[in-house]
């Protein structure tokens, strides 16, 4: 009954262009999605889906995708990242029941088609529009570095003076950062101009029709510091300033990537340092004192760029995985990650404890459990742990300290910290205190002089602590995270 209800309701489609979304960046909460792996909405555009090969094609697409934008406006996510749609190659790698094929879109084949399997141009701006309907913000995945394995490209007569390729489609892994071909795929000699344009100009009029909000830039640190000074002058006349770009700076942390938002190249990069560190930390590596040291630092980027932590990615192993399926300390991990500063990813179906680990598990299907959405029809999945997110993005959207507040240690010693994220401007502030050991933990914390009189609550539980005075004996159990606030 609910799929039938919800397939009526996507129906039609939006009159008009929705108006964008006009929250600050900073505050946004991303959602990352394989549009293969997430809702397959129309059986018409499945072509050669092999949903028992970890590497096929799954037939999810926009449609699904779509139709699927109520259940994460519920989850209370505000912007999503869509995979590359360009058109990909039709070939796969590999051999015997492993058939790698470009179900990711990171493969392309022409970059001025879209791929069908994705949807068509109309049902890319749908989706925008719906998302934009539901204060939703939406950013396409770009690749300029390279093309996909023995692409159109390839075979043109001028393909050597647009590629590092062979006759067969692939590339030595070798060369200098810029020059490398990266997995083996050929790469654009996005260093001549004209290349230069060819790769970003292909793009700019999809991306615009469907009234896309921003760009999330593959493999950037491949690409020359010219290449990227053009890209945002030519982003910023096609689309307007507002026009958002986070880039993959692959192993970055705001360190790495302040050279490029020195430059102004983009506005936001993927922070690769969050998740090694939480994870090591939740699992009793290193002292309290030195992760909350990790955790501060974070809030030197320069100001008015953003970093983007996440914990799980396509091109990294699962949180829950390397946590050995622990979903209390997952738990943790996901408080830690919706209290720092910076733009909180979730990759697809973490937040219902999707399985797999590494690489192809990480790209399992979207677990819809009841629901008879393919391709993850009868996949278990956790809806309690959905419905703490759902009460930790609550929490970070009803707290601007959460986006914009300073950082100061309460406690750090032993397995418990804790710290206040707080604006001294509005007076607001929260109060986080993570146990990472499965014994309760006590420390007595000052509480910020704004609570004075106010009731201490759990915004996690509701549960009220009393009225608040200059300062708390907290007492938090095991393995449990609080967000203190004062009402
Ligand atoms: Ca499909
Ligand atoms: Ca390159």
């Amino acid at each position: 009954m609910l799929v039938a209800a919800t397939a009526l309701l996507a129906l039609p489609l939006a009159a008009e262009a929705q108006q964008k979304p006009s929250r600050p960046w900073a505050e946004d909460v991303l959602y990352f999605v394989l549009i293969d792996r997430f809702a397959d909405g129309s059986n018409a555009n499945n072509m050669d889906v092999q949903r028992d090969n970890p590497g096929g094609f799954h037939g999810g697409d926009l449609v699904g995708l779509t139709r699927k934008l109520d259940d994460l406006a519920d989850l209370g996510i505000t912007a999503i990242w869509i995979n590359p749609v360009a058109l990909n190659i039709k070939g796969a790698v590999g051999a015997g029941s492993f058939m790698h094929y470009g179900h990711h879109g990171y493969w392309a084949d022409d970059l001025s088609k879209m791929d069908p399997r994705f949807g068509t141009e109309a049902e890319l701006k749908a989706f925008v529009d719906e998302a934009h309907r539901r204060g939703i913000k939406v950013l396409l995945d770009i690749v300029y570095n390279h093309a996909g394995y023995d692409s159109a490209y390839t075979k043109r007569p001028d393909a050597r003076d647009i590629l590092r390729t062979t006759d067969w489609g692939t590339c030595k892994e070798e060369g200098d950062d810029i020059t490398m071909c990266v997995g083996g795929l050929p790469d654009f000699k996005t260093e001549k101009p004209e290349v230069a344009r060819m790769v970003v100009e292909k793009q700019i009029a999809r991306a615009k029709a469907a009234g896309i909000d921003g760009y999330r830039l593959d493999t950037v640190k491949h690409l020359t510091p010219e290449f990227w000074a053009y890209h945002r002058k030519t982003m910023r006349e096609n689309f307007g300033k507002d026009f958002f770009l986070l880039g993959e700076i692959f192993g970055a942390d705001y360190l790495v990537a302040d050279a490029y938002f020195e430059r102004d190249d983009m506005d936001a990069a993927l922070d690769f340092s969050f998740k090694g560190e939480t994870l090591g930390w939740l699992q009793g590596r290193g002292r309290t004192a030195a992760y909350s040291r990790f955790l501060q630092k974070r809030h030197k980027v320069r100001p008015g760029y953003i970093m983007s932590h996440y914990l799980s990615s396509h091109d990294v192993p699962m949180a829950l995985g390397e946590l050995g399926g622990d979903v209390q300390k997952f738990r943790l991990a996901a408080a830690l990650q919706m209290a720092s500063v910076g733009m909180p990813q979730i990759y697809y179906g973490e937040e219902v404890a999707r399985t797999g680990n590494d690489w192809p598990s990480n790209r399992t299907d979207m677990p819809w459990g009841k629901d008879a959405t393919l391709p993850g029809k009868g996949v278990k999945r956790d809806d309690g742990l959905r419905d703490y997110y759902k009460r930790l993005i609550a929490a970070r959207r009803a707290n601007p300290a959460f986006a914009h507040g300073d950082y100061t240690e309460l406690a750090k010693d032993g397995d418990l910290l804790v710290f206040q994220r707080a604006m001294p401007d509005s007076g607001n502030a929260v109060l986080v205190a993570v146990n990472r050991s499965e014994k309760p933990q006590s420390a007595t914390v000052a509480l910020p002089a704004s609570w004075a009189g106010k009731t201490v609550t759990d915004a996690l539980t509701g549960k009220a602590l009393g009225k608040a005075e200059a300062s708390l004996a907290l007492t938090v159990d095991g393995l449990t995270a609080q967000y203190l606030v004062a009402n």
